[in-house]
């Protein structure tokens, strides 16, 4: 299982490098990274196993984050009972529209790649349109909106070398254009 240790932190050179696309069938090692990824989401919130692997709780995980230069990512949100809201493997995700309305969360973002706090608000879009693959190779189209959109465009900002924080205005962090809606 993958603990804090194996997720490289700022500073890392993975972290700002455009990860390479999958090519299908995956490899036995691919849909291992596939499975570990997931598997810290599902431990990092389940309170025990947090406790005892001192794992921080995520909703994303992407593949650089691991140091695997490869366009996947783990995604984990739950609703307010604790049951899946969106759980998916995402292999070559890509954002075919998204909306003009933009949003950011009230407490900004954080990331388990980044041990310290970045105040400020990220803007993200509130709605967009995602393709991605399943380790099958199956293509699947959806449209996300509000949490979880944030949650899809701050992992895929990481296949790209882009952190949460390259998004928060330097002059202002807290500059909030017409435009954002607070979430
Ligand atoms: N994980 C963050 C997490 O807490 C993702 C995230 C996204 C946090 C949006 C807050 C807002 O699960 C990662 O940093 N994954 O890259
Ligand atoms: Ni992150």
């Amino acid at each position: 299982m993958l603990t804090m240790d194996d997720i490289i932190r700022e500073g890392h050179p993975t972290l700002r490098e455009r990860a390479e696309k999958f090519t299908f069938p995956l490899s036995d090692d691919d849909k291992k990274l596939a499975h570990d990824l997931m598997e810290f989401l599902e431990n990092s919130q389940n309170e025990e196993i947090a406790k005892k692997y001192k794992l921080r709780a995520g909703v994303g995980l992407a593949a650089p984050q691991v140091n695997a230069s490869k366009r996947m990512t783990a995604v984990l949100v739950p609703d307010e009972n604790g049951e899946p809201l969106f759980k998916h493997v995402l292999v070559n995700p890509t954002i075919l529209s998204e909306s003009v309305q933009m949003m950011a969360l009230a407490e900004g973002e954080g990331c388990l790649s980044v041990d310290r706090d970045v105040p400020g608000y990220v803007p993200r879009h509130e709605k967009i349109k995602l393709r991605w693959y399943d380790l099958d190779g199956n293509e699947h189209i959806e449209r996300l909106r509000d949490y979880t959109a944030i949650v899809v465009q701050h992992e895929i900002d990481h296949l790209n070398g882009i952190m949460f924080f390259d998004h928060i205005n330097k002059e202002n962090p807290f500059y909030k254009p017409d435009n954002l809606l607070l979430l």
